[in-house]
């Protein structure tokens, strides 16, 4: 993600701009050496202000898909895009008074003064129609903190299921240890996050519970952009079906898992049969013929070490081929 940072008010940079500048009065030089100097001072303060909220101002190219998706749920890319916009503008109006400044200073000898007055007057002018924006700014820079510390270039397992199923539980299968929080942006419920080393592979396991654990027709528009993002993510979503029907039907899970599979039409599913220890063979039997072609596995905890394998192997298995085509193996 990027450098989270807040802007001062335009009067602010502004008073800070001339302090830095008055600092710059004295000392060796001619007149108009000092007098340029000045100039700089103070305009290149604010000009440094300006590029640093640039910088930290979200931008599609300057992010993963995912994380950009989900700053969409703090802001319109529409906004975002105002709030860039009206910093570039100000940066090049500014970057014109200095130039403006200079190349006058260094025409007439006298009246260096009234030059950067002048300066100060109309760079102050320039920045205070940025006040809006820069609230609008700090207020999206704060929303961004927010945002979970997912790492979007990792190979993820994302769980799905009603709640209940077990999706905490298998991620803690797979990961070993206790997941960590991740904040949301957008809700009062956290994300866990784990991860766990497969061949010297690291892969990320994510549970997002009251996200993908009803239909998507019941989720507001920020929770489907979330859920949207989580689909950006590289790797397979892992559907956890609870065969002892603790949690509900499993015809109802089924019919979950028919939505989420045609709302991501794109992702690779695989169905984690849970809870088989609790489950009457009539059920085992009802989950099987259910999910029957789904990539359907069983997973009971002591078969936490051959899902890590067989994870690594669906994750990695177009690296593993491109690195046997490029040395002419077959694979
Ligand atoms: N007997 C048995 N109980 C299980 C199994 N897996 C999970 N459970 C229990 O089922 C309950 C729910 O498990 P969780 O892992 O919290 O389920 P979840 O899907 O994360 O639930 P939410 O976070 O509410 O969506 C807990 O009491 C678990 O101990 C299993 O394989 N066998
Ligand atoms: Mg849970």
């Amino acid at each position: 993600m990027k450098k989270i940072i807040s802007l001062e008010k335009p009067e602010k940079l502004v008073e800070t701009a001339l302090d830095r500048a008055a600092g710059r009065t004295s000392g060796l030089g001619d007149r108009e050496f000092l007098a340029e100097k000045k100039i700089t001072t103070f305009s290149n303060y604010l000009l440094e202000s300006i590029d640093k909220a640039i910088r930290a101002t979200p931008t599609r190219e300057s992010m993963s898909a995912f994380h950009f998706e989900l700053v969409k749920t703090l802001e319109s890319e529409e906004k975002i895009t105002t709030i860039r916009n009206h910093f570039l503008t100000v940066r090049r109006l500014l970057a014109y008074r200095r130039r403006d400044a200079i190349k006058t200073t260094r025409a007439s000898k006298v009246g260096s003064a009234k030059i950067f007055r002048e300066l100060i007057g109309r760079s102050a002018s320039i920045m205070k129609s940025l006040g809006t924006t820069i609230k609008e700014f700090n207020s999206l820079q704060k929303n961004l903190k927010e945002l979970p510390s997912i790492d979007a270039k990792l190979k993820t397992l994302v769980l799905a299921g009603y709640p209940n199923v077990g999706k905490t539980t298998i991620l803690k299968r797979l990961t070993g240890s206790k997941p960590e929080i991740a904040a949301y942006p957008f809700t009062t419920k956290k994300l866990n996050v784990g991860y766990f080393e497969q061949k010297f592979m690291k892969i990320q396991v994510i549970d997002t519970p009251g996200l993908l654990d009803r239909p998507p027709r019941e989720r507001n528009s920020i929770e489907r952009k979330a859920a949207l993002a989580l689909g950006l993510l590289p790797g397979i979503i892992g559907f956890v079906a609870d065969c002892a029907e603790q949690a509900c039907g499993l015809e109802q899970q089924k019919g979950l898992f028919a939505a989420l599979e045609k709302e991501f039409a794109k992702k690779e599913f695989l169905v984690f049969l849970n809870k088989l220890d609790i489950s009457s063979e009539e059920q085992k039997k009802r989950a099987k013929e259910l999910f029957a072609g789904k990539n359907a596995v069983e997973f009971p905890e002591e078969k936490a070490q051959e899902i890590r394998e067989m994870l690594w192997t669906i994750l990695y298995r177009e690296e593993k081929r491109k690195a046997l085509e490029e040395k002419g193996w077959e694979n």
